[in-house]
């Protein structure tokens, strides 16, 4: 799974992307750099975890960041494409909007106005929608007897075109079987989850309104778009202070929370994913799967042979374990489980693989 990056030039992309990643890259306005890197999702049961059961080691979950730089008006045709290709590989777009005040940056390209960026981002993701439609209506029409499938395709993609058209992204649009077998697996950047990340300037923090905010939360809101506010530039500030001074400054600033603890949780969200944990004196460890996963497969996430030689998976909800305190009264209670290859693992699951080989 690999989130993406994305947005208009000068955002914040690669400020937030230092700060989720721990990265330190310092690129020059205009600069075409991808940047790859990982970041620990915050999850304080696997914390609790690690204090019941004192590991070697505790391993939390990572999500996988791109970051993808903007591009601008007066960038190359073949630039603006390969960055469409970094966007359409991504799982998850989150466009970091400017809703900073910054002389520098306004003087290359104005005021910030988040409500303009939300507007256009979501119009460039439908253009390139349009775009790919097009060029494939016009190779099938080349086609020199149009009939059969051919023909089905076509029809569908005009279906698609006249809804882009009217702004309505394809997967809205409601596909039959047939349909869907039609495109293939083809999808579209109009239908990609997509969150917004306003990236405000510190002195935004304490409530002060920035140009524009009422507009865009409520277009975001209209257009079910899940919305987070972060001040990329002084978390990741703070973020390079010692950890015993960090908590303060959050405090000072008004931060209850980081930006990384709200955007794992609203990514998960908008993936449909969960969390289930491993324990044991080797390592505590937490497993990311999306809702409605067999625990068959889930195992395969851990490894391969516990899925082949899956036999049975001992469950208990975190929960439970939370509330009681150890595994042995969790065993008493009788809420410690056996479950079969059909079992569809819950988030917060401690998961003990049965298994053969
Ligand atoms: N005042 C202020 N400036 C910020 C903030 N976030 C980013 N900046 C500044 O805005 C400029 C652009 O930030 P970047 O993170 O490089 O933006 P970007 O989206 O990666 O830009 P491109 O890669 O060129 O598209 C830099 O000078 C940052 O220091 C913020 O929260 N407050
Ligand atoms: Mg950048």
């Amino acid at each position: 799974m690999k989130i993406g990056l994305v947005g208009f030039p000068q955002s914040g992309k690669t400020t937030l992307f230092n700060l989720l990643t721990g990265s330190g890259h310092e690129d020059m306005p205009g600069a075409a750099e991808v940047h790859l890197g990982s970041a620990v999702v915050p999850d304080k049961r696997l914390d609790f975890l690690a204090d019941l059961y004192k590991p070697r080691r505790s391993v939390p979950a990572q999500i996988q960041f791109k970051d993808i730089p903007g591009v601008s008006a007066e960038a190359s045709a073949a630039f603006a494409a390969r960055m469409l290709e970094e966007v359409r590989s991504s799982d998850l777009l989150v466009q970091v909007v400017r809703a900073f005040r910054e002389e520098e940056v306004e003087a290359a390209l104005g005021e910030p106005d988040p409500y303009r960026d939300l507007v256009e981002f979501r119009n460039e993701l439908l253009l390139a929608d349009m775009d790919f439609v097009e060029k494939r209506l016009t190779r099938l029409r080349e086609a020199r007897k149009i009939k059969g499938e051919t023909a089905r395709q076509i029809a569908l993609l005009e279906r698609i075109l006249e809804g882009l058209e009217e702004e309505k992204s394809p997967g809205s649009l409601g596909f039959s079987d047939e349909e869907a077998a039609l495109l293939a697996g083809q999808s579209f950047l109009s239908d990609k989850p997509w969150l917004a990340v306003l990236n405000v300037g510190e002195e935004f923090l304490g409530g002060e309104e920035y140009p524009g905010r009422d507009r865009a939360i409520a277009y975001a809101r209209e257009q079910q778009i899940p919305l987070l506010e972060i001040c990329a530039r002084i978390e990741r500030e703070i973020s390079l202070l010692p950890p015993e001074e960090q908590a303060a400054f959050m405090a000072d600033y008004g931060l209850t929370e980081r930006g990384i603890d709200r955007l794992a949780r609203k990514a998960y969200q908008c993936l449909g994913l969960i969390s289930f944990f491993t324990v044991g004196e080797d390592e505590v460890r937490a497993w990311t799967v999306s809702q409605g996963t067999p625990v068959r497969k889930a195992a395969g996430k851990i490894h391969s042979d516990m899925e082949r030689g899956f036999i049975r998976a001992e469950v208990f909800p975190f929960h439970d374990l939370e509330r009681l305190g150890t595994p042995l009264k969790v065993k008493e209670a009788g809420l410690m489980r056996l479950e079969g290859k059909d079992y569809i693992v819950q988030d917060g699951d401690i998961i003990h693989i049965r298994f053969n080989v």
